[in-house]
């Protein structure tokens, strides 16, 4: 595939050869600049600032790190190559070519989808505005820019979807796209843990560690998809997407890590500026579980359907890990609270899509969640930070409205909000993360709430100067 990287929208989907489409997207590019103005990370405009921007596809050479100013970056559209003769590999349509235009009778289908995975991306970036003011480090400083891009790129992929297969109704979805606002009371964002407030630092590695790990499980269910030019976006969207997982998941681990060093030396988090493991524990339970609200009713008709007609399948559907790719005739059992006690519910398979995603997104957050415990078993500290059930804490689905604990068993509404104190954060916890957040622009130094990580970016070191201040 040809790749263009000095037109005006760097790409390698051969735009210079579809006039209408570049014009309407070079129409949209001065819209994004503004809104990432108005929203995007406040101030630190001249700063250069060591990014990588993504310039192919190719597997090994497809970013480029350099120092870049944000408003200069360049956000271009990439497609993952595509695969001679790809079939559909689930869903009835099992067995038929994969689609290059958008089949009419799923238009509407497809294009909430696109929508709703576009609108999560400008929302993260408004969530996280004002954190480069409070960074613990400038290797933290460069990774929150450096996932704020990205996010930016991925609005960009799917903008060129709705542009160039969804026609008028595809562009104004695009132009909503830039006028919704997070957490705003009259245009919110669409899904709800993108409207809840990002202001500190463990809330950006929890959303990080949580959130864009559904962003990961929801892009591999949709790169399965019927609908080939959707697949190869979201497929080339994971690849960036691993960074950002690995900036939550490591992040909250040096945040453990500093936390564990200091209790074995016998001096109170709370002492020094540092954060304690029950608050810790609290931002834990409150990002995991918005999170698994993000996947959608466990019994929903609307997975079903996108499933049945091939534009979304289960995560890691085409590695022949399912026995029946077209979920006929099976049933997904899980365990709801009825009268006080759990009972089993039994939900036919093709409408428990969305379960089987949640299902294998909770085993791997239990992963990083075990790799946190072993850093505090390495310090001698005889505590464990749990991962929630998927019953906990629910707004969306079977348990939605309905009390446990966070092990998962039934509780009265009346024991879940004499509990909910212990469980969740409280205005003085906020208060005090808060206060932990100084600022720290030196190389290789670090606030004393959280651990350095253990290696630097690319081919540099920790303790490069990964920003500089004009
Ligand atoms: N909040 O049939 P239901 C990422 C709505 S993150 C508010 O149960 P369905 C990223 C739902 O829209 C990944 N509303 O579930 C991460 C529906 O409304 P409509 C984003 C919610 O439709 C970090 C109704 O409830 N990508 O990339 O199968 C940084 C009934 O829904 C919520 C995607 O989500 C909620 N939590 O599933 C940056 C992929 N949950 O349509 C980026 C595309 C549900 O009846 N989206 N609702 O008005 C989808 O596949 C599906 O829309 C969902 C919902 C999985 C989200």
């Amino acid at each position: 595939m040809a790749i263009d990287l000095q037109a005006k929208i760097p790409n390698n989907v051969d735009l210079a050869t579809d006039p209408k489409l570049q014009r309407a997207l070079e129409h949209w590019q001065p819209k994004f600049q503004d809104w990432w103005r108005e929203t995007g990370p406040s101030d630190f405009r001249e700063d250069q600032i060591y990014l990588r921007t993504a310039v192919g596809v190719g597997k090994g050479g497809w970013a480029n790190f350099d120092f870049v100013k944000m408003p200069d970056y360049r956000w271009g559209i990439f497609l993952a190559e595509p695969e001679a003769d790809r079939k559909i590999h689930f869903g009835d349509p099992v067995g038929q070519p994969a689609w290059n235009v958008v089949p009419g009778e799923l238009r509407n289908r497809l294009r909430r989808l696109v929508v709703t995975q576009a609108d999560t991306e400008p929302a993260s970036v408004e969530q996280q505005r004002l954190l480069g003011h409070t960074a613990p480090s400038l290797i933290d400083l460069r990774n929150l820019f450096q996932v704020n891009v990205e996010e930016g790129r991925h609005l960009w992929a799917m903008v060129y979807l709705l542009h160039k297969y969804f026609g008028a109704d595809g562009r104004d979805e695009a132009e909503d796209l830039l006028r919704r606002r997070s957490g705003n009371a009259d245009n919110p964002r669409i899904l709800q843990a993108f409207n809840k407030p990002v202001q500190d630092w463990l809330t950006f590695f929890c959303f990080t560690a949580f959130t864009d790990r559904d962003g990961k499980y929801q892009l591999a269910a949709l790169a399965e998809s019927g609908f080939d030019p959707l697949a190869r976006s979201t497929q080339f969207m994971l690849t960036e997407e691993a960074h950002h997982l690995s900036v939550g998941e490591n992040g909250v681990g040096r945040v453990v890590q500093r936390t564990a060093e200091l209790m074995e030396q016998g001096t109170d988090p709370r002492s020094v500026g540092a954060i304690p493991l029950d608050i810790i524990q609290k931002y834990v339970n409150d990002w995991s579980t918005s999170s698994f609200d993000l996947f959608g009713g466990e019994d929903s008709s609307n997975a079903a359907e996108a499933f049945s007609c091939g534009l979304k399948g289960r995560y890691r559907e085409g590695d022949g890990l399912y026995k029946d790719p077209k979920a006929l005739d099976q049933i997904y059992t899980t365990q709801i609270e009825e009268s006080g006690k759990l009972a089993t519910l039994e939900i036919p398979l093709r409408r428990a899509m969305n379960a089987l995603l949640l299902d294998a997104y909770h085993a791997d957050c239990a992963r990083i969640v075990d790799r946190w415990n072993r850093t505090l078993a390495k310090h001698h500290i005889d505590r464990k930070i749990t991962l929630p059930s998927l019953r906990f804490n629910r707004q969306i689905g079977i348990h939605g409205g309905k009390t446990y604990d966070p092990a998962g068993n039934p509780l009265s509404r009346d024991e879940w909000e004499s509990k909910k104190g212990e469980w969740f954060t409280t205005e003085s916890d906020r208060e005090y993360v808060r206060s932990c957040m100084v600022r720290v622009t030196e190389p290789n130094k670090f606030a004393n709430w959280v651990a350095p990580p253990a290696a630097g970016i690319h081919d540099k070191p920790v303790e490069f100067e990964y920003v500089k201040f004009h």
